[in-house]
């Protein structure tokens, strides 16, 4: 393919590989990735934020379901970072096409484009730097990265739309003659795909472990390692980043609100029915980590107020302030036997960073929901 820029002297594009096929062969696996993200993105959206409708719905199993979909959403889109660099290194050439408008619809076309490739890189970008916990921009990252999600989706479907005769060509066509091109100097298709298949493959083993445990000693780039932490566990918002302390929780007390109040020293709470489950923490940064809880069920707590089996449970911290602070639980996470009020962690009492005296432990939950350092528990 070759494209001149006039006036003046031309230039030309002259590697094979800035061609429709390479963009092609590129753009299903980016596509693959993609639509993994944003399905899984947007499962997370809704397990963080329900509409009142669906908040008693939301399953509580299989416990290890956020682990997964969350892990493949930060899998897929760091792998989706050296896919998405190839392909615009692919199609570059293709700005400097001339004339650079021939119609109207051109112009929306190469307008769409443009939407596509600023949309995809705001999302990679910001995703990746949460995942690093670092946010160098004035807006709330959540609200932003999750309405973008809709903006690349819109333009990917409009881009595959508009490209469809060539993806269709990609697959119908007799693909060995097409693949093996002359000998030339530079690298070919092949090799070019191999590498790039290479190149996601490094990145994807060397962050994965974050939540894979199994990789976790190949997670060189990984923001979190889940070998390292308190207790053997990570640790997000530290007690004091929180602002809570040893001094704070001299008096802490237990009160659970419903049809029949009631409140809990830690002695007390010690001395109920223990249970213990093993549960991963989740986190929607992309680590996670299984661990072994023990402490008093939710439900028990919520039945002893005066709840009844369809009750829910809105959960207070005694953070004084952040956004976790507050946190509702609809009815199958709250009535599930294993979501625990933990007071143990890994057979030990829980450290101040993992949310002492007591912390919510549920399955198939954010990680950010798994609330730390409570003070109150309500039926709803
Ligand atoms: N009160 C409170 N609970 C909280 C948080 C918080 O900021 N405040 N952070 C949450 C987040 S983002 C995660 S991932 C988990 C991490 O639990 P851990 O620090 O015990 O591993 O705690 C959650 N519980
Ligand atoms: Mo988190």
């Amino acid at each position: 393919m070759r494209f001149t820029l006039p006036p003046g002297p031309p230039i030309t594009f002259k590697a094979r590989l800035h061609d429709a096929r390479t963009a092609t062969a590129i753009g299903r696996w980016l596509a693959l990735t993609f639509l993994v993200c944003f399905t899984t993105g947007v499962l997370s959206h809704f397990l963080q934020h329900p509409p009142g409708w669906l908040a008693d719905h939301l399953p509580s199993r299989p416990y290890w379901g956020y682990r997964l979909t969350q892990g493949l959403h930060v899998v897929s889109g760091i792998a989706a970072i050296p896919l998405l660099l190839a392909k615009l290194w692919a199609v570059y050439p293709r700005l400097f096409a001339w004339p650079p408008v021939r119609s109207v619809s051109h112009a929306l076309e190469r307008l769409s484009v443009a939407v596509l490739v600023a949309a995809a890189l705001f999302q990679l970008f910001t995703g990746l730097l949460n995942t690093f916990q670092w946010y160098p921009w004035p807006f709330n990252f959540v609200p932003v990265h999750y309405a973008v999600a809709w903006v690349v989706m819109g333009a990917l479907l409009l881009h595959i739309a508009v490209q469809w005769p060539r993806i269709r060509d990609h697959f119908t066509l007799d693909s060995p003659g097409t693949l093996s091109l002359p000998e030339a100097d530079g690298p070919n298709r092949r090799q070019l795909l191999v590498g790039v298949a290479a190149a996601v493959g490094a990145v994807t083993v060397t962050t994965a472990g974050q939540s894979v445990t199994a990789l976790g000693r190949l997670a060189l780039f990984a923001p979190r390692s889940p070998a390292y932490g308190v207790q053997g566990l990570p640790v997000n918002r530290t007690a004091a980043a929180a602002r809570v302390t040893e001094a704070s929780l001299v008096d802490w007390h237990l009160t659970v609100h419903g049809p029949r109040p009631f409140t809990l020293t830690l002695e007390e709470l010690n001395a109920l029915p223990q249970h213990e489950v093993t549960l991963p923490i989740a986190c929607v940064e992309g680590w996670s980590k299984s661990a072994r809880w023990t402490g008093v069920r939710v439900r028990d707590l919520l039945e002893r107020a005066g709840g009844g089996p369809g009750s829910r449970a809105r959960v207070v911290s005694l953070e004084a302030a952040g956004a976790y602070r507050v946190m509702d639980m609809g009815r199958l996470y709250a009535q599930d036997p294993l979501t625990l009020l933990a007071l143990r962690l890994g057979g030990e009492v829980l450290s101040l960073d993992h949310g002492y005296p007591a912390r919510i432990i549920a399955p198939n939950r954010p990680g950010v929901l798994q609330t730390k350092w409570v003070g109150r528990l309500e039926v709803v």
